[in-house]
């Protein structure tokens, strides 16, 4: 008989789903949404919905295994998990005892969104003296733009913006990676608020939306400040509300004096009457609601331009009206106790950081030491990390010693000396924040371990005791874990305790109705038009509306190239499961037909897109849904998948965003030509 246990979406997704999984004899037979969710309510994405072909699929990862043939060829031999284990730890020993313990250096990422599965290697590493590493890859410049505005506190609730009256979705392709989100704007909408989507492209989100404000790339924060000055100039703001939550009104309405929307319009590509239009809906609604997605914060000025479109609210103050408000992130409500679980007090002092962002580099060019051992888990550098050119020569070298934890024999995977067998979050037990809405929720395992798998927690236990390291939280279960986290004593985990999760409903936080209630998070508690803490950091402390350019290749690379998320793929996850990839289809680049025309690509024709960094094919989509000069590659194909094994990002660039150290993945420029080698197409 089918049984239906809860559990929970691991995956790295503002929405972490309620999970009904069907189990019979032992074994997933459907994966559906959980209808009790309040927030989730019943819906899964297409990618979760064929979770059981990925717990059993054919390139998932069963045992432990040992490179055989030479690095990248993919052939491994079966071990045992004691000789893995004894092998890996004999290498490692011996690194650090040639090369010191900085020469080992770990790369995780959001595999899973478990808050102790994520951490598990943390202590690990930091007692081994391993380099740090800096998880930048994703979130880190729009947390911190958005910071220097409002400050690192969590954001308005999806849930309340039924009572919104104008929704917009700045640089969020809201249907496709938030679609429980969707939901709720759609109630607004039946209540008569309209949707308005500012994106460089016509995305699945915009298709759906009332009006549609297509910017070049990198503009945002020339576009905010062409609305506060229709707003400033047009008597719109809210004075009260400014006097008593804001600081640097003065400075703000000088600089916004060189933004007329005509000035403004030559920046954007905007017209002057759209961004006049949508100024002065803003400034009149009643609950005016802004979905900040991360693509404005992907770009080299990225943080600037979150921090500028996080001020929009501050001049009407629609952070204190029912309805409005502005969502980032609710992660910020999650207030576990993290030093009980990093354990960064076990780290040597002065020990390295190296930014994940620039794994190209510190594989092929760091020194003193050079990195001899990458651990990975958790992530999947070999398609994920920008510029793969730059990473693959990385992953090639012969001294390089590597291991993988994986489900599945990803491109990473294929470089690995061991790859690990890892558990399925159906297979483990974890707690889950969400950064999408606020409810916690635990999951317990609903089947047992596929072949030898096994979680993250108990891999780095068993490493840390042939170490013999003897500090408690080597030895904890997943529960001891859990228990520690809520001990932070933070009102929003109040009274939530490790019983209620085990019984595995999500539990609300105590947030109360409007989140922003008890101030802001910057220094002054108010939200800062001027701020100090920029001008600590070298930046402008005044929002700034200077765009984002790809510095390399100006003048010879004439494309703009952007290359947000596809419906079917998490990231480079999912490509393993061949009903999504078949609806993902072959993998395009759009392109706006005048600029096919220009260069004699016609629709469906292979190409070759590239610049300095590197190249790959595709397959060209010409459409007005992108406008001249800019092309858009969704999705992360596995480099196996693309014509001539080449990933997408062999484009794009290591260079550092403005703020929070992150990556530029949408600020690139390439050329684009017919691929006139005559493989046929995959
Ligand atoms: N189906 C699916 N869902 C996902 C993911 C996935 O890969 N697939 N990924 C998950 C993860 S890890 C994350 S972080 C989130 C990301 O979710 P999103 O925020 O939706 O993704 P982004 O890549 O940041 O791109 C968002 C939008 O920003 C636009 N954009 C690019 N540059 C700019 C710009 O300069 N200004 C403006 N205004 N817009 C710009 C892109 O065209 C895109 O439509 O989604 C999560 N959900
Ligand atoms: N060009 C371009 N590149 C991008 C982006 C983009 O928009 N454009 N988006 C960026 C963003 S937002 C992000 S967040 C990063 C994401 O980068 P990653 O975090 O690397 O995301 P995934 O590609 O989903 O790879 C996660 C891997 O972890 C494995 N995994 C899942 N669960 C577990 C587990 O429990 N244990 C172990 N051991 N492994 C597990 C999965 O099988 C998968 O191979 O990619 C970034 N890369
Ligand atoms: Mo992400």
């Amino acid at each position: 008989m089918v049984e239906f246990k809860r559990s929970v979406c691991p995956h790295d997704c503002p929405d972490t789903c309620g999970l009904l999984v069907g189990v019979e004899d032992g074994r997933v037979l459907s994966v559906q949404g959980d209808p009790e969710h309040p927030f989730t309510r019943g819906a899964i994405c297409v990618k979760v919905n064929h979770y059981p072909e990925r717990v059993y699929s054919p390139l998932r990862v069963l045992h432990p295994l040992k490179r055989m043939g030479p690095k990248g060829a993919g052939k491994f031999e079966r071990i045992s998990w004691d000789q893995a284990l004894d092998e890996i730890v004999h290498q490692y020993k011996q690194i650090i005892s040639d090369s010191g313990g900085e020469a080992i250096l770990p790369y995780s990422y959001a595999g899973t969104m478990g808050v102790v599965q994520f951490h598990a290697g943390h202590p690990f590493f930091h007692r081994l003296g391993a380099s740090k590493l800096l998880r930048t890859i994703c979130s880190a410049t729009a947390e911190a733009g958005f910071a220097a505005s409002m400050g690192k506190i969590p954001t308005t609730d999806i849930e309340s913006t039924v009572d919104s009256d104008l929704i917009i979705i700045w640089g969020s392709n809201t249907l496709s990676t938030n679609m429980h989100a969707w939901p709720f704007f759609l109630e607004a909408r039946r209540r008569g608020a309209s949707i308005v989507v500012i994106d460089p492209y016509g995305n699945r989100t915009a298709g759906e939306a009332d009006r549609h404000l297509q910017l070049k790339p990198g503009t945002d924060s020339a576009l905010a400040l062409g609305m506060m000055y229709v707003i400033i100039k047009e008597g719109m703001i809210d004075e009260e509300f400014i006097a008593r939550h804001t600081i640097g009104f003065e400075q703000l309405a000088g600089r916004v004096e060189a933004h007329p929307p005509p000035l403004v319009e030559k920046i954007t590509g905007v017209p002057a009457a759209e961004i006049e239009r949508l100024a002065r809906e803003y400034g009149q609604a009643h609950a005016p609601y802004i979905r900040t997605g991360w693509g404005p914060a992907r770009q080299l000025k990225g943080g600037m331009a979150m921090r500028t479109i996080a001020l929009l609210p501050g001049l009407v103050g629609a952070t204190h009206k029912k309805g409005g408000g502005i969502t980032r992130s609710t992660s910020p409500a999650y207030e576990f106790k993290m030093s009980a679980v990093l354990r960064e007090d076990l780290a040597p002092s002065g020990v390295r950081s190296i930014n994940m962002v620039q794994l190209g580099q510190a594989l092929t060019a760091l020194d003193d030491p050079p990195i001899k051992a990458l651990h990975v888990y958790h992530s999947n550098p070999a398609v994920v990390a920008p510029d793969s050119a730059r990473v693959l020569v990385g992953l090639e070298r012969k001294d390089l010693f590597i291991v993988v934890h994986e489900h599945l024999m990803t491109e990473t995977a294929q470089y690995a000396d061991f790859v690990l067998p890892a558990a399925t979050s159906l297979e483990s037990t974890d707690l889950y924040r969400s950064y999408g809405h606020y409810y916690l929720q635990m999951a317990s395992p609903v089947i047992e371990p596929m072949g030898e798998a096994r979680s993250t927690l108990a891999i780095f236990q068993d490493l840390a005791s042939r170490f013999a390291f003897a500090e408690d939280c080597f030895s904890e279960t997943e529960e001891e874990i859990i228990r520690k986290l809520l001990a932070s004593g933070s009102p929003y985990l109040d009274g939530i305790t490790l019983d209620d999760l085990q019984e595995g409903r999500p539990i609300r936080l105590n947030v109360q109705e409007n989140i922003f209630s008890k101030g802001f998070g910057t220094p002054s508690g108010k939200i800062e038009f001027y701020s100090q803490s920029m001008t600590d950091q070298g930046l402008d402390p005044l929002p700034n509306g200077e765009p984002s350019a790809d510095e390399e290749g100006q003048g010879r690379f004439h494309l703009q190239l952007i290359t947000p998320p596809r419906r079917q793929f998490l990231n480079s996850s999912f490509n393993e499961i061949e009903y999504l990839r078949n609806q993902a289809g072959e993998p395009t680049i759009m392109i706006n037909p005048k600029d096919a025309a220009t260069r004699g690509v016609e629709e469906k024709m292979r190409v070759r897109v590239f610049n300095d960094r590197g190249e790959c094919h595709l397959f060209a989509h010409l459409t007005e849904r992108t406008a001249p000069g800019l092309t858009v590659i969704e999705g992360l194909y596995w480099p196996r998948f693309m014509p001539k094994n080449r990933g997408v990002n062999q484009l794009t660039s290591q260079r550092l965003t403005d703020m929070g150290q992150s990556c530029a993945f949408h600020c690139n420029l390439v050329e684009v030509e017919p691929d006139t080698s005559l493989t046929p197409s995959v």
